[in-house]
């Protein structure tokens, strides 16, 4: 067949070709990248095989915390951080509360429009999808192609309300978790946990005149969480005018080149991504189970005729054996 390519090898050339055009940096080559992977396209098996081999050389860097901390001001301020540092920059803005452009979705594209035309900053906003864990594997897939088309940094805005969905900055290499002053004071960072999941903390809004009490707090909470060991660091910054950021910056870098740093292999994430959304099955498998048995063993965990952990440890079999 001199001269004629087969279909399936015109489309493979086709698609080499723009995978090519991926990984030398093209935004178009990314935005198809992005897209195929977040509507799992038929293109997207081929975008994610072509993707492997060259996964894990991003430093992933997520922001979260509560809705209105200024976090999408903040990353806007980090962005312009990293490209005066000559990094370039894939942004990735998870929205799980609105269904589909909501407010907040358009807020970031405004904040975010700083960066418009610069091809060193690349911003995709996700939302919600409907199937359970669908966000987070997007968001992971997403992050993947911006890290496999050389981008030096991936930023991944999300609002950390501690719903059910999983934790999709739990997919970063560093995390930082965004406070504002009135918002979440120390006793109040230590109630949702925000202490044990952060790298950095920051309280944002720094002009604000109860910023320093809030720094205050949360410095003297970590400092108790970390009982004698290193205290996650507590940065003031006020992202509308970038004061504090290259603190920031800094203070994301000492982290990674710690340990958490940007070779944590694409393979843990992927398992802590799994282990997730097995729990959520789990979960919902054991709340949805109408099994009598299981019934029985909350009993008796209830009377104290055997532990509540032995409880859970049978009803794990019950689901596994019960092929339920
Ligand atoms: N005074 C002050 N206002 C700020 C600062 N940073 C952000 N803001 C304002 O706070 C509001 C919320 O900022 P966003 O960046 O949208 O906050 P967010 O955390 O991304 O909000 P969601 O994505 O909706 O959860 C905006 O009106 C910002 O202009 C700051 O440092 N000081
Ligand atoms: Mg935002």
């Amino acid at each position: 067949m001199s001269g004629s390519m087969s279909g399936a090898a015109r489309h493979q050339s086709v698609f080499d070709g723009w995978t090519a055009r991926l990984f030398a940096g093209d935004r178009r080559a990314l935005a198809r990248a992005i897209t195929a992977v977040e509507n799992e396209t038929t293109e997207a098996p081929a975008v994610l095989a072509a993707i492997h081999p060259r996964l894990g050389r991003a430093r992933i860097v997520g922001f979260t915390g509560a809705p209105g901390a200024g976090k999408s001001t903040l990353v806007n301020a980090y962005i312009k951080e990293l490209r005066r540092r000559g990094r370039t920059v894939g942004v990735v803005a998870v929205d799980p509360s609105s269904p589909i452009s909501g407010g907040a979705i358009l807020g970031d594209r405004i904040r975010m429009a700083d960066h418009a035309g610069d091809p060193g900053v690349f911003v995709r906003s996700l939302a919600a999808r409907g199937h359970l864990g669908g966000l987070s594997r997007t968001a992971a897939r997403v992050i993947d192609v911006m890290d496999a088309a050389g981008r030096d940094y991936v930023v991944v805005e999300t609002v950390g309300t501690g719903q059910s969905e999983v934790e999709i900055a739990d997919l970063a290499h560093t995390k930082v978790v965004v406070c504002a002053p009135g918002l979440g004071d120390g006793i109040q960072a230590v109630k949702a946990g925000i202490l044990e999941i952060a790298d950095v903390l920051v309280v944002n809004k720094g002009d604000l005149p109860l910023a320093a009490a809030a720094a205050n707090q949360l410095t003297e909470a970590a400092r108790l969480n970390a009982g004698g060991t290193r205290p996650v660091p507590v940065l003031t910054t006020v992202a509308t005018t970038g004061e504090g950021v290259a603190a920031l910056a800094e203070a994301v870098e000492a982290h990674l080149a710690e340990g958490g740093g940007p070779r944590m292999a694409p393979l843990q994430r992927a398992r802590r991504l799994v282990a997730a959304l097995a729990a959520q099955r789990l979960k919902r498998r054991l709340a949805e189970a109408a099994d009598p048995r299981l019934d029985a063993l909350c009993q008796s965990a209830l009377r104290g005729e055997i532990g509540f952990d032995e409880a859970a440890a049978r009803a794990l079999e019950l689901l596994a054996g019960g092929g339920r």
